[in-house]
């Protein structure tokens, strides 16, 4: 019998363990704690359908207890597991304000930025959400992290992920050698390598994006997705429009299947363009699989892994998935093409 399956510690420790077995150590024991904390959220989100059918409306339930909402319940359950996991310095959340100190004693070599339950307003439609993770390495002085240790390139994690909550729950990873998805078992509580070596077609058939925002785009976007919705079989084009508006779900499928996810900049206030997504919890992290996985990230001018953050909970434009619809995204949007 083969085994029982290759485990995510078994794979990160064969992945980056010949360059660096400390590293590799420490890396999967950050991660399989982290894993630890997503199962529970995973028991939870799988709760939330009985918890609505029960009438108990993320209010106060039948006793009398208050029911948090998923997403911070989703981030309490990391934030305190991970604070004594022994592997992390300082945290980063979506739902935090500040920086995030760990317990005094515990402090490690690593940062970790989290989503701690990204698009949990999709919940009650029972649609596909996840925890996005981002893992950096410490750069300051001292035992405690810091901003300064949060706030660095995309280019200079060293792990990155999603666990996806779906018809099964899945881990998507990379370390930098390839991205590898796992499947959660049950049975065993155990995430176990479903697939491996995932690669992202050069070019989709594949858009993704908010059709209801066409209002507020540049005139740039605009251009590109109505040139998406062309004739020209030569160039696959019309694409196919699949938007869930939820990132993990729509990345994790642009990831299978090639094409683009696009969140551009919002011009609804012309004097204050701004993106929605957040750059260190969301685009950095999908931009480290995106590449990782053959792919490209853009902010419709540069790579994303490339912008130095500024701010734990800066947002950027996003444009991400198979790296010929990316580029040419990016050519549309700079008045290129
Ligand atoms: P919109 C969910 O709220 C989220 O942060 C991402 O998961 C998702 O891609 C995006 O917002 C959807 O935003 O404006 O299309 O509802």
């Amino acid at each position: 019998m083969e085994g029982l399956g290759t485990t995510v510690t078994q794979h990160i420790l064969r992945s980056i363990g010949g360059d660096n077995p400390e590293a590799a150590q420490e890396i999967a024991g950050l991660v399989g704690n982290l894993l630890v904390a997503t199962k529970v959220i995973s028991t939870e989100v799988n709760r939330a359908g009985l918890l609505d059918i029960l009438g108990l409306t993320g209010q106060v339930n039948v006793q009398g207890e208050e029911v948090q909402k998923l997403d911070d319940y989703a981030n309490e359950i990391i934030v305190g597991h991970m604070k004594t996991s022994g592997q992390v310095c300082v945290m980063a959340s979506e739902e935090v304000e500040e920086a995030i100190a760990v317990t005094p004693g515990y402090e490690g070599n690593y940062t970790l930025s989290i989503d701690p339950l990204d698009g949990s307003s999709n919940i009650d439609v029972n649609v596909n959400i996840g925890t996005i993770f981002s893992i950096h390495r410490k750069v300051s002085s001292g035992k405690a992290g810091n901003e300064a240790d949060l706030l660095q390139l995309g280019r200079t994690q060293v792990c990155a992920g999603y666990v996806v909550y779906g018809s099964s729950t899945m881990l998507v990873y990379t370390a930098g050698k390839g991205v590898h998805g796992f499947t959660l078992d049950p049975s065993i509580g155990e995430f176990l390598l479903s697939h491996p070596d995932i690669k992202m077609p050069a070019k989709g058939k594949i858009y993704s994006i908010n059709e209801g925002n066409a209002l507020y785009w540049h005139d740039n976007t605009k251009r590109y997705v109505d040139y998406l919705k062309e004739k020209d079989p030569a160039t696959k084009r019309p694409y196919s429009l699949r938007y869930i508006g939820s990132l993990v779900a729509d990345f994790h499928r642009t990831l299978l299947k090639g094409g683009l996810f696009m969140y551009p900049m919002d011009y609804k206030d012309p004097n204050k363009p701004k993106g929605k997504l957040r750059l260190l919890y969301e685009a950095e992290p999908m931009a480290y699989l995106a590449e990782q996985a053959g792919g490209r990230a853009s902010d419709g001018t540069q790579d994303i892994m490339d912008i130095q953050p500024t701010g734990l909970h800066q947002r950027v434009p996003l444009y991400i998935g198979s790296r010929d619809d990316v580029t040419l995204a990016e050519k549309f949007v700079k008045g290129e093409a």
